[in-house]
């Protein structure tokens, strides 16, 4: 089964959990423990990658240790073209819909095209989308980011990924951020966008996390809060509130 597949059927059942893990922040075998860990706690996938640090030596180390440690889905959600390897399962394959540094709408994905061929990796095509504050990401890529309050923008940057004809979209406030994607976003988008929709960016409690979920959010990606060192007990609480069990 492919990992599309994966995801699209759990989806249909329920929101799903993504664990983010950075390879640039920890050594592979302690991204391994952290996975063990998010999947004892209910997650369903782990994504690997990061904006800055990933080399094919960090990322495929910890795809291997990861996949080893937790037999999930590794996909790889931000990285370099140089840093795809055949650890990873599938790849978010994808264009930052709002980035003006044309290396992130275009010319990367062309660069890491033929290596993702060659390596056989699936592809998984995704909108990304970013929204304030945005965080690191925003920063890299020079995004015109999508304020919290302008919610027409938000539904036409999901309408424009529809056409574009994205297998599903991610709607991001930034790793790390102080207010997530905000509800009445994720619910305007998914009013009018038949498309899986991916939040992340600020999720650390129980209550972001389901506000997320009665929003329509199809997966929630949690990622600093597993660095900050948060209690199996505290994660657990984040990952039963993003799935609603
Ligand atoms: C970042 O959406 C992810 O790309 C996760 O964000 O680190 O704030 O959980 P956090």
């Amino acid at each position: 089964m492919t990992v599309k597949q994966y995801m699209l059927d759990k989806i249909k059942n329920g929101t799903m959990h993504a664990a983010l893990i950075d390879p640039d922040k920890q050594p592979a075998e302690k991204a391994a423990e952290m996975a063990k860990t998010m999947k004892e706690a209910g997650t369903d996938i782990i994504f690997v990658g990061g904006s800055s640090g990933i080399t094919k030596e960090n990322l495929s180390a910890t795809a291997k240790a990861v996949k080893e440690a937790t037999g999930l889905p590794v996909v790889l959600f931000g990285g370099t073209p140089d840093s795809l390897n055949k650890e990873l399962d599938a790849v978010l394959f994808m264009q930052i819909v709002n980035a003006t540094d044309p290396v992130f709408i275009t010319f990367g994905q062309v660069a890491a095209a033929p290596i993702m061929a060659k390596l056989g990796l699936e592809s998984i095509s995704m909108g990304y989308v970013i929204v304030e504050p945005g965080m690191t990401v925003a920063k890299v890529t020079k995004a015109k980011v999508v304020k919290q309050d302008e919610i027409e923008t938000a539904v036409a940057y999901a309408m424009a990924c529809k056409m574009f004809g994205f297998d599903i979209i991610y709607f991001e406030a930034g790793s790390g951020a102080d207010r997530p994607v905000p509800p009445a976003m994720i619910k305007a988008i998914k009013t009018y966008v038949d498309l899986p929709l991916i939040i992340g960016g600020g999720i650390r409690t129980p209550e972001a996390a389901a506000a997320a979920r009665e929003a329509g959010a199809d997966i929630i990606v949690t990622g600093t809060m597993l660095e900050k060192g948060a209690s199996v007990e505290e994660i657990k609480a984040v990952i039963s509130a993003a799935k609603g069990n």
